[in-house]
């Protein structure tokens, strides 16, 4: 079914139109999208090797995909930590960029009139729309353990899941139980793709998952009629193809062997590593040491220190012991990955001083080259009639606040 999506465009509003209409100026969409490319700097295809102009133009094609979002076995964290944030801005998202038809924490009615309004988002958007499903399904004793109007979640999932172009697992519950099927796992709670294996399904696991991973699938989603590549568990790899080890703020102490043994000692106010508190960090993959929460600096488990629980492992959070020290597979041994931070004095041969002097030589040359290489790119473009027309044709050319082309 992918690509129903982008083939129906033309019954749907594009983004322009919706923001003409509404007023917004071309300066916060520019702002938006550059908010896009800095959340996910490469492997998405709406973003990757282009100017925020151009990512503009092509999202202001892109008509707006209806999103249907139903909540499940969930704490709704991950709504929650969508909510929180504000670059891009939460309203902005659900108003202008994306149609969210149905989503049960943010809307107004209840009961009847939210059963309706989900029936009549369905059938008006039957093939056309993308289902968000937060939370685990139940599967034990005929799914009774959870009902939306009278009916086991199991088969809300297969009705609507099955009218879907295509299905985001948001959260590690969705994606594979998570929480819910921790042992005893009472309800015999299982992710949507255990329930729809052939259906098009890509998981954003995390508890809860980073909101910018999800707002980069459903562009390029609605953009091009695609998923992001995905890895062995169906998680776009521009969010999951590197843990948290590899950019841990608190490598260096790993690597010189410095670590936390008790919460409150010594090294643990320092900052040291967590390793051997339990921290899942070489084990698990995630964005969350580069890209923080809520747009504060340090706001994820280890910037306040606590260890990784690696939330976004099928295979280690709430199936691991929190305290239980990981194996170091993953990873090199630290020496022939990164350089000690302490290493013991020697003395430096003259021949060692002279070659030294010559790479900094080089390097000072070559910073000084380009330099003026770029003063030289500056000069021509100030020149009359020499500037290149970065305009472009799209609808993130126009001057005007907010004109498609
Ligand atoms: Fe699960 Fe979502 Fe964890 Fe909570 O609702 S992924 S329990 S943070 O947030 O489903
Ligand atoms: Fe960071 Fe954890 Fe790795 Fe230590 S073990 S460097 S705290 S990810
Ligand atoms: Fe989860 Fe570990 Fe990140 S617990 S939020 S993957 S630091």
């Amino acid at each position: 079914m992918l690509g129903s999506l982008v083939a129906s465009a033309t019954a749907l509003e594009t983004i322009d139109e919706r923001l003409l209409r509404c007023g917004i100026s071309r300066r916060s969409f520019l702002v938006f999208c550059s908010t896009l490319m800095i959340a996910a700097p490469y492997g998405l295809a709406i973003t990757d090797k282009m100017t925020p102009e151009e990512v503009a133009a092509k999202l202001g094609k892109v008509a707006r995909p209806p999103i249907i979002w139903l909540h499940f076995q969930d704490c709704t964290g991950c709504t929650e930590s969508l909510l929180q944030t504000s670059h891009p801005d939460f309203g902005d998202l659900i108003l202008n960029v994306i149609s969210l038809e149905y989503h049960e924490t943010l809307m107004a009615g209840s009961g009847l009139q939210a059963r309706q309004a989900l029936d009549e988002s369905v059938r008006k958007h039957t093939g056309k729309f993308i289902l968000v499903v937060e939370g685990s399904i139940p599967t034990k004793d005929q799914g009774i353990y959870m009902k939306l109007a009278g009916r086991p979640a199991l088969d809300v999932l297969a009705d609507i899941g099955g009218k879907a172009a295509a299905i985001i697992a948001i959260g590690s519950c969705a994606s594979w139980g998570g929480i819910p099927s921790a042992d005893p796992d009472p309800t015999g709670a299982v992710g949507v793709a255990d329930l729809l294996p052939n259906h098009s399904i890509i998981n954003i696991p995390g508890c809860p998952p980073n909101p910018y991973t999800l707002l980069g699938v459903v562009l390029q989603y609605a953009a091009d009629g695609t998923f992001p590549e995905t890895d062995d568990q169906r998680r776009p790899k521009f969010a999951f193809d590197r843990d948290i080890h590899e950019h841990c703020p608190r490598r260096a102490h790993f690597d010189a062997g410095n670590f936390v043994k008790q919460y409150g000692d010594q090294g643990h106010r320092e900052g040291w590593c967590l390793y051997e508190m339990g921290c899942k960090g070489p084990d698990t993959h995630a964005g969350c040491s580069t890209r923080h929460f809520n747009e504060i600096p340090d706001v994820w488990p280890i910037g306040i220190g606590a260890p990784c629980i690696g939330c976004t492992e099928k295979s280690v959070a709430f199936k691991v012991p929190m305290f239980e020290v990981v194996k170091l597979h993953t990873i090199a041994a630290p020496p022939t990955s990164y350089a000690p931070i302490t290493t013991t004095k020697g003395t430096i041969s003259p021949l060692a001083t002279g070659l030294l002097g010559i790479g900094v030589g080089a390097a000072v040359g070559a910073g000084y080259v380009a330099s003026r290489k770029f003063s030289k790119v500056e000069d021509d473009e100030s020149a009359p009639g020499s500037k290149p027309d970065r305009s472009g044709s799209g609808p993130g050319s126009g001057s005007e606040p907010g004109a498609p082309s």
